[in-house]
């Protein structure tokens, strides 16, 4: 019996609030146990116990769908979990329906019921739909017969931003290393990858018109080491495989300062006229663009024309982060500039919260990447009414350090534990800021010692389910405790799916060998 279905008496249960059925300190999950409420990270809004045995995945179950792509996605993430590649069907045991779900899930949010005879998800849309999958796959034991246990969940997003960042741009990351990645946040239900394309080091992705930038300024990284660059194609090959899960590719050209792969790349482009060598270090603050260059703002228009073709998402990215090396004054006219071009291509204009320095045009977004909620340039944007997308370093920064015992990453933001990283409240981090102005949450991963994608696992699980349900759940199932028992639940299925994952001491992991 499921542990959390207690005698048959149906049991409401707000996710996150009750903690004691969670696995305990060495607890094996029992065979078709797990229960909903105390697995699924992030916490869903609410779930409610039913009764009988659940459902059991086996030979026999089939999948109908109204949306035909995501009944063979279900399929397929099935296998590995479950051992059966369910077969499409009219009326399947497993049902995914846009429709008749409760008006509160909304765009993106979905029911689920799950009983003895199938699961039915229903949502208004695909993307709904989509969650709802993520859910379900969370609740289907690994272990043991494959029983989802019984009972209905309804669930919805608190942010509409729920962001990764990965910087491919210190150390060069693969289409399919991307895609991978992709996979891996599409399971905590983020919906934006924010790929960070250019930068003192490397310059990521083809620009036809200057292609220079990556035949030269894409040739090396951090180290020395040889690197890559996307082709237009390979860029877009991501953005429809992260369109598959839902998740829109945010690019970002990091400008004025961090240009020293294209100033590398063109001399015309430096304010004396001479192309600087490449640069394989990881110091920052030392290149900008030439603000007084007419050039430069052709150089931006194209870049940026070439780049919003390839986005179908509403947002560039433009950077605007330490660029010490533009004077104040120049750097406003360079900001006020590029946010005209991004505008003039039909995007939103979005960056680091330096932008604040320039003025912000109304619609530009900006990202607080700082650590102290006090910081008044960021408060003061967002008093005025700027969107923020919330990525504080000292909380969201997935390259700091766990622990002085970590191997890799970087400690200039000091130190983030698992429970350091869950432990703020987007709504009241920035003091006197609207709620409202707050889009949501980005979990950053800079690659200055990030090689390889078992070392971004090992920096991202599980601290970045811990930002994804802060993004995604209501403050109300807030729950450290819970929270790291859910977590550990989730390791069972990265071990299966052979995901690197950083062992906190915070969190009893069960023991699944
Ligand atoms: C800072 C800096 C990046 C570094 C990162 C390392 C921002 C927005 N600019 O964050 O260039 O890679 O820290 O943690």
């Amino acid at each position: 019996m499921a542990r959390w279905w207690l005698g048959g008496t149906a049991v409401v249960v707000v996710a996150g609030l009750i903690a004691w059925f969670g696995l305990r300190t060495g607890d094996k999950p029992e065979p078709a146990a797990g229960g909903f409420p105390n697995v699924v990270v992030p916490a869903p809004v609410s779930a409610v116990a039913g009764s009988g045995s659940g459902f059991l995945i086996d030979a026999k179950t089939t999948i109908s769908s109204d949306v035909p792509d995501l009944g063979s996605y279900l399929a397929s993430q099935l296998q590995p979990l479950a051992g059966v590649t369910p077969a499409m069907g009219a009326s399947g045991s497993i049902q995914l329906r846009i429709g008749g779900a409760p008006a509160n899930v909304g765009e993106s949010g979905y029911q689920l019921v799950a009983d003895s005879k199938g699961v039915i998800i229903r949502a208004a849309t695909p993307a709904g739909l989509f969650a709802g999958i993520q859910t379900l796959l969370q609740l289907v034991p690994v272990r043991g017969t494959h029983a989802v246990p019984s009972g209905t969940i309804i669930d919805y997003p608190r942010y509409a931003y729920r962001g990764a960042m990965l910087d491919v741009a210190r150390h060069f990351f693969t289409v399919d290393q991307v895609k991978k990645y992709i996979d891996e946040i599409a399971m905590y239900k983020l919906n934006y990858l924010h790929l960070h394309l250019t930068d003192d080091q490397g310059w990521r992705i083809v620009i036809k018109k200057w292609p220079n930038l990556t035949t030269h300024g894409g040739s090396t990284q951090v180290d020395g080491t040889p690197a890559g660059f996307y082709t237009q194609a390979d860029y877009s090959a991501i953005v429809a495989y992260a369109a598959s899960r839902f998740i829109t590719v945010i690019p970002e050209i990091d400008m004025p300062g961090h240009t020293n792969a294209a100033l590398a790349s063109y001399p015309e482009l430096n304010c004396n006229g001479t192309a600087p060598a490449l640069y394989t270090g990881i110091t920052v603050g030392f290149s900008s663009l030439c603000v007084h260059k007419e050039l430069t703002y052709k150089f931006v228009d194209d870049v940026i024309s070439e780049i919003a073709a390839l986005t179908p998402g509403p947002y560039i990215h433009i950077g605007g982060d330490e660029s010490q090396a533009t004077l104040p004054a120049d750097y406003a006219t360079f900001v006020e500039r590029a946010q005209k071009i991004v505008l003039a291509h039909g995007k939103i204009p979005y960056g680091w919260h330096d932008l604040s320095n320039a003025k912000l045009d109304p619609a530009t977004v900006a990202e607080f990447w700082g650590t102290s909620p006090n910081q008044t340039m960021i408060g003061k944007a967002v008093a005025a009414g700027t969107k923020v997308v919330l990525a504080p370093a000292n909380v969201a920064y997935l390259d700091m350090k766990y622990d002085d015992s970590t191997v890799l990453g970087q400690t200039w933001a000091g130190e983030i534990e698992l429970n350091t990283a869950y432990g703020w409240d987007p709504a009241s981090f920035i003091p006197g800021a609207d709620p409202a102005n707050v889009l949501g949450v980005e979990a950053c991963l800079w690659t200055e010692t990030i090689r390889t994608s078992a070392d971004i696992e090992q920096m991202v699980f599980p601290r970045l389910p811990a930002i994804a349900e802060l993004g995604w759940s209501p403050a109300s199932t807030h729950n450290v405790k819970a929270f790291d028992q859910r977590v550990a639940a989730q390791s069972q299925r990265w071990k299966l799916l052979d995901i690197n994952y950083y062992r906190s001491p915070q969190v009893s992991w069960p023991d699944w060998s």
